[in-house]
């Protein structure tokens, strides 16, 4: 971790987040602060009653205190009200108007909303002023952003719900621009998308240059953190798929494989898959709403679709009827594992050269030992590479790397498919050492797959 330059002269910079009822202040912070306790969050207009502070620290020194407040309902009368009251006395500043205003907040009861909005945009060094771009651009807009100017602080427009809304967000970007405020920022509040947060920093950067430091310093913390839970997540894939390739059960050779053999099987890859799924679902601190609106195959923690139903495996481009190569052994996501390898790959190797024999000639040995008796069951290549597709794509969508596919669902499937060029053979790997499955940290070997996995599931699209 970085040290943290500590500033003790710079007390924390002061965030006012302001804007129309229900544009998503609170989502808003609540994705800054990955607090998804934080605030209430409604459909219905007027959720947030009043003002209400969070911080956000770069390790122990708070960077930037969060204003959350009411959203504006009635910007008309209010500018309307403020305008009679500036023609009953010379304010020297715009600002001078609005403390006048706040001053005499009991004769405006109408306005008790308002009123605490800007008192904290009056005591903030700057105001995030979030926009729902569905929105269409009526006046009371406007005269939200004729009030807010007049604290005289920068305003930095948040445009939310971007999503498949591109010309709505053209057409705000140019009314923004009307008003002399050029740089803005998009950002769905709920995609946890660390890109475009660090680009809300940087927006304040500049606009609040003397505190350019201070921005830095939590831009820096902040990009290691979300490091550090990028490279967990991929961790943790990487131990499921070493659960699930390492299992192997014995196959008493007298009876052959049983349902109760395939049943255990099928339970452990669930229960890990699932388990996987919480964990990454934890780390990212995402809930079920967030999941809602990814649109999410999930619900309750665990995958909506069975891992062994063909579906899933139709669903990410796995053909299921590819395992007829794979002989005896196929059906409800097994294989059998014989001495160093499993029946399934050993087919797929002779298919692939085409030449069954050679291949039987290779594996004699091991191949024979499975008619004497050494006969494991495992899960096959298929569930393995579902598992991976999957949880990569939960990945994606965690950290949103997804997002930008949403304008070419074309790619992102085909993306979603493809599996790395070694794949085959790190699963082949990892199906030799079953020892890994409980104990692995000190093995080099395994370490250098896991490097290799993590690096496949962290680098963007270098992976297919
Ligand atoms: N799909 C989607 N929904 C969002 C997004 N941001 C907020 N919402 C939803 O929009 C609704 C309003 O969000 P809030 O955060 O409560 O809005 P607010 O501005 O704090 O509202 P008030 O407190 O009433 O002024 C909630 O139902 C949120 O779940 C977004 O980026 N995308
Ligand atoms: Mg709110």
């Amino acid at each position: 971790m970085t040290k943290i330059k500590h500033q003790p002269d710079y007390p924390a910079i002061n965030v006012a987040v302001v804007g129309h009822t229900n544009a998503g202040k609170t989502s808003l912070i609540r994705t800054l602060l990955r607090d998804d306790q934080f605030g209430n969050i409604n459909d219905s207009a007027g959720t947030t009653r009043a003002v209400e502070k969070s911080v956000i620290f770069a390790g122990d020194d708070a960077i930037l205190n969060l204003y959350d407040t009411p959203g504006f309902e009635d910007s008309s009368a209010l500018l309307q009200t403020l305008d009679e009251m500036s023609a009953t006395f010379a304010a020297r500043l715009p600002a001078d108007l609005l403390h006048t205003f706040i001053s005499r907040a009991q004769e405006f009861p109408d306005f008790e909303q308002e009123i605490k909005v800007l008192r904290q945009s009056l005591n903030s060094d700057v105001l995030l002023y979030l926009i729902d771009v569905r929105e269409p651009l009526l006046g009371k807009y406007s005269d939200e952003v004729e009030i807010l100017s007049k604290a005289g602080k920068p305003i930095l427009p948040v445009f939310n719900f971007i999503a498949g809304n591109q010309p709505a967000l053209t057409r705000w970007r140019e009314q923004m621009a009307r008003f002399n405020l050029h740089s803005a920022l998009e950002f769905d509040t709920v995609a946890f998308d660390f890109e475009a947060e660090k680009r809300l920093y940087q927006k304040l950067q500049s606009l609040l240059e003397r505190r350019y430091d201070t921005l830095q310093t939590l831009i820096t913390y902040r990009q290691e953190i979300w490091n550090t839970l990028v490279h967990a997540a991929a961790q943790r894939i990487f131990q499921l798929l070493t659960e699930v390739a390492c299992y192997r059960r014995e196959v008493s050779d007298k009876h052959g494989i049983s349902d109760a053999d395939v049943t255990s099987m099928q339970r452990f890859v669930r229960k890990a898959e699932q388990s996987a799924l919480r964990d990454l679902l934890t780390i990212f601190a995402f809930t079920q709403k967030d999941i809602d609106m990814q649109q999410l195959a999930v619900s309750d923690g665990e995958w909506e679709l069975d891992i062994f139903s063909p579906r899933a495996l139709k669903d990410f481009g796995l053909n299921a009827g590819a395992t007829a190569l794979k002989g005896a052994a196929t059906g409800a996501g097994i294989d059998l594992m014989v001495g160093g390898i499993s029946l399934g790959a050993a087919a797929m190797i002779g298919a692939a050269l085409g030449a069954g024999w050679a291949t039987l000639r290779r594996y004699q040995r091991e191949l024979l030992a499975a008619w004497h008796g050494h006969k494991w069951l495992c899960a096959d290549d298929d569930t393995i590479s579902l598992l991976y597709l999957r949880q990569r794509k939960l990945l994606h969508a965690l950290t949103q790397r997804g997002h930008a596919a949403q304008n070419n669902i074309q790619l992102s499937d085909n993306a979603d498919h493809a599996l790395p060029e070694r794949w085959h053979k790190i699963v082949a790997t990892l199906r030799q050492h079953p020892e890994w499955q409980f104990n692995s940290t000190s093995s080099i070997a395994y370490q250098q797959l896991q490097a290799e996995v993590i690096n496949w599931l962290t680098c963007d699209g270098k992976d297919s």
